[in-house]
């Protein structure tokens, strides 16, 4: 496989102006004619061949204003068609024959139970038709189906419908036109028998919009908080960005098999039913608010990615980027903004930074490819987000809203550069961005080292910080980035001191601009040694390292004025006191826990909180995978051993705390996913978590009432987890059971079925795995239950994915192997953990590299053979 450059990059040398598709569905036999309205681009000299793109198509009739092509005057060949003279305007007429049926890697047309649906971003459009297949090339579309009348009563596609009828033998026919001009990636299709909630949406001019959401018979009790959150989202849009829907329609559809959350396409949003359907009695607070952001993103794609589209796809965070900080800025006005910020870089810090760190390292904008399909990543997704966030910061609130109105403007029907986007914002900020525009270019998450120096006679503190970028791979030396450092001192009794910087007072919160490697501020007029707070709500996507005592720790931790380095602090102080327990138990001495952190819990335990939810998130010790992250050689035996002894010491020490805080946070009130009720039931069941930690057998019994009161999922799902992890197989074993058996008719939550199992700490949750492998409810072919199980296992059961035996990797790699036939893009997500390996002990990177060479010998895909390359290069 060859890679593509974004150095490469041609424009199209013909625009379609218009596109109009026929489909005759059938599952094995679907035709699809298509005619293309084509012109050639003015800048383009006569002789250019017309060039398209197609994969696993069978070509039946080709074309040109009429006549059809003869032998000679074309070539198929490399999923391409090439016909080697046409005209300077002209239609071309093509019909194909496709296999939904047979579609497992779910791009382009394919069957999902009994529905037809499409997936075409990135590149799925060429698996249905013949065409320009790329961002730039912008058509109208109108789209006739054609299907049975009694399997496929409902037909769906962009746009509106504008015709329908009755054929003869037993099928109907719909046609639909979308009047805005669309790359062929934002095209969808979907036809089934399908209900719909319908509502209305009035947009600020007085537009009527009408939505729909449309799912399967079975489903028709889990649409109306999807149909909540895209109200909230359309109104929201309208007011924190000025932009309006610009259709009379606006569908979502839910589809069982899917590759991702959702896909914007225009007017007919199609989503991963787990990415849109809930009910109190199936659904968890986390999904709830997780649909409620997936639905918020795709609808704001209206806008940033399908009015104003990507000139080609190195550009993918120009959309995805803008959109998820949209979606972010949403979701943080709409709930807890605190705790939204701090699960989001809490995300990114981990797992984004673990890829940063790894093989498929890649840019902001990436400058090369194999698979453009393997590029939606962490990095271009939150990191392109986090990017955006320094701009606004940069600029302020308020020009960046004048940038965005600018861009939207300017570029409205445009497919567009990075550049186009940070451009406008320097236009409209008066700020040189072209430092700045690094962000995009450069891989790597930057590295941050500060050092303070009090000066008690000159009454003035000296902070220095220094930036270094590690090499990754093909780019080995790394240059300064612009990076918006948001800071405040505290006085020794937390009070946040005033910063005076040149006679000039600042309040107590300002942003240093890091621009060179190394820069130093000098702060005034201090009485006392401060303790810096640094990179408050963090201002940029960057470690950074400071020698703060344990005490400095949890005074931020209890007094920082900004509410994530509060969070951060307590963090920075759990990974202090479980470095201590990680000496101690590869020392093979008894792991005992820093008791300024069991204090520094006990006030938090004990003082009133106006945010609950912020409380719950400071009472969960850092992740396994980001203890994971700070070290230079992951040690996952010593990481699982010191954070489950500090949790069980957490819980020994303020097991009245606890108890007070389960009680005290039980709801009376009907379930219902609002920001009170959920911090209310965080709070609650990690309370019970520490208490169930202690062994002892009331806190047990706790837990299995909550499971058996059955209130809603949340409270259901933290309870079975209890049970299912704990060595009470007596508790544990007939819970599972009965949740397995209640709903064995719903397959979103047997995935959280799946989910609890595999996460099991005990070794014998291998054997478990095995068996659910061959669970009738499990499949290889729908990427949900891939995620649920397999994904669950490998990425939240750290210590038995890698242990020593090798066993997990084994099994990683046994289903990678068997995903590469099915569904290429899924197996290159699956794998990797695996691709990794350069972060562990010897022998594990034996046992791991090992696995990689044996993906190796397959015949790959070119998703997977790009990752396991780069793994092993
Ligand atoms: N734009 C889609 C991405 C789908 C790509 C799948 N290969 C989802 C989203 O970001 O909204
Ligand atoms: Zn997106």
């Amino acid at each position: 496989p060859q890679a593509i450059y974004l150095s490469d990059y041609q424009p199209p040398a013909y625009q379609v102006t218009r596109t109009e598709l026929t489909f005759e569905l059938d599952p094995h036999a679907t035709r699809v004619r298509a005619r293309l309205h084509l012109e050639r681009h003015e800048d383009q000299g006569q002789g250019e061949a017309l060039v398209l793109n197609g994969e696993h198509l069978t070509t039946l009739e080709l074309a040109i204003d009429g006549q059809t092509l003869k032998d000679d005057e074309y070539r198929i060949e490399n999923e391409r068609l090439t016909i080697f003279r046409v005209p300077e305007r002209f239609v071309l007429d093509t019909e194909v024959e496709i296999d939904p049926a047979a579609n497992t890697a779910l791009e382009g047309l394919y069957v999902s139970g009994s529905m037809f649906c499409t997936q075409c971003e990135p590149e799925g459009f060429r698996r249905i038709t013949w065409y320009p297949d790329r961002p730039d090339v912008m058509a109208t579309f109108e789209t006739t189906i054609i299907g049975d009348r009694e399997q496929l009563p409902v037909m769906l596609s962009n746009g509106n419908p504008v015709e329908w009828g009755e054929l003869p033998d037993g099928r109907h026919f719909v046609t639909w036109q979308d009047p805005h001009p669309k790359p062929s990636y934002l095209f969808a299709l979907v036809a089934g028998e399908l209900e719909k909630l319908e509502d209305r949406f009035t947009t600020m001019s007085g537009r009527e919009v009408t939505l729909q959401l449309w799912v399967e018979a079975r489903n028709t009790d889990k649409t109306e908080w999807a149909m909540e959150s895209l109200k909230r989202a359309m109104r929201w849009d309208e007011q924190a960005y000025g932009r309006e829907y610009d259709l009379d329609r606006f569908m979502i559809v839910a589809v069982d098999d899917f590759n991702m959350g959702a896909m914007e396409n225009k007017g007919l949003n199609i989503f991963n039913s787990a990415a849109v359907l809930a009910n109190p009695a199936t659904t968890t607070d986390a999904a709830f608010q997780r649909i409620d952001t997936i639905v918020a993103h795709e609808y704001f794609h209206n806008w940033s990615g399908n009015r104003v589209t990507c000139r080609d796809w190195f550009q993918l965070a120009l959309k995805e980027g803008f959109t998820v900080f949209r979606d972010q800025s949403y979701t943080e006005d709409t709930q807890s903004a605190a705790v939204a910020r701090i699960q989001n870089v809490a995300m990114l810090r981990t797992a984004q930074f673990a890829e940063d760190a790894g093989p498929t390292a890649h840019p902001v904008r990436p400058d090369h490819f194999i698979e453009i399909s393997n590029f939606y990543t962490l990095t271009i997704y939150e990191k392109g987000a986090e990017v955006v966030r320094m701009l606004r910061n940069l600029v302020g609130p308020e020009t960046f809203r004048r940038g965005s109105d600018r861009y939207f403007e300017r570029f409205d029907g445009q497919a567009v550069r990075v550049e186009d986007f940070v451009a406008t914002m320097a236009e409209v900020s008066g700020l040189d961005l072209d430092q700045f525009m690094r962000w995009y270019s450069q891989a790597g998450t930057p590295q941050l080292s500060v050092q303070g120096e009090y000066d008690a006679t000159a009454r003035q503190y000296h902070l220095t910080i220094a930036q270094h970028t590690p090499a990754t791979p093909g780019q080995p030396d790394k240059q300064p980035l612009h990076i918006p450092v948001r800071m405040g001192l505290l006085g020794p009794d937390g009070a946040s001191l005033e910063l005076v910087v040149n006679g000039e007072s600042h309040g107590t919160d300002t942003v240093l601009a890091l621009q060179q490697e190394r820069q130093s501020w000098t702060f005034e007029q201090l009485d006392v040694a401060p303790v810096p707070s640094l990179l408050r709500g963090f201002s940029a996507p960057v470690q950074l390292d400071y020698n703060w005592s344990r005490d400095d720790l949890a005074l931020l931790m209890r007094f920082d004025e900004d509410g994530f380095n509060r969070w951060d602090g307590g963090q920075r102080l759990a990974l202090a006191a479980l470095e201590d327990m990680m000496v101690a138990w590869r020392a093979n001495e008894s792991m005992k826990l820093d008791g300024r952190l069991i204090e520094a819990w006990r006030g938090l335990l004990n003082s009133p909180t106006d945010d609950r939810a912020v409380l719950a998130e400071m009472l969960r010790l850092p992740t396994e995978a980001w203890i994971a992250e700070q070290q230079s050689v992951v040690d996952v035996d010593a990481i699982h051993a010191a954070r489950e002894a500090a949790i069980s010491q957490l819980a020994d020490n303020l097991y009245v705390d606890f108890e007070r805080t389960y009680h005290a946070n039980q709801l009376d009130a009907p379930y219902a996913p609002t920001p009170e009720q959920i911090a209310a039931r965080s709070l609650k069941n990690v309370a019970l978590g520490y208490m169930v930690a202690t062994g002892e057998r009331e806190p047990l019994m706790l837990a299995q009432a909550q499971f058996e009161a059955d209130h809603n999922m949340t409270d259901v799902r933290a309870a079975l987890t209890l049970l299912a992890h704990s060595d009470a197989s007596e508790l544990g074993d007939p819970a599972i059971r009965a949740f397995g058996e209640r709903w064995a008719h719903d397959p979103l939550v047997m995935d959280q079925w799946f989910a609890t199992q595999v996460t099991r700490p005990q070794q014998d949750v291998m054997e478990r795995l095995k068996f659910l492998m061959e669970h009738q409810a499990f499949s290889l072919k729908n990427p949900n239950r891939v995620r649920a199980l397999i994904g669950t296992f490998v990425n939240s059961n750290r210590v038995n994915f890698h242990r020593i035996d090798g066993e997990g990797y084994r099994l990683l790699a046994d289903v990678v192997i068997e995903l590469n036939q099915l569904n290429p893009e899924i197996a290159a997500r699956m794998v990797t953990p695996l691709t990794r390996f350069r972060r562990f002990d010897e022998q594990r990177q034996r046992l791991m590299r090992a696995e990689l060479e044996r993906i190796r010998q397959e015949p790959l895909s070119r998703n997977l053979y790009e990752v396991v390359a780069k793994a092993l290069a």
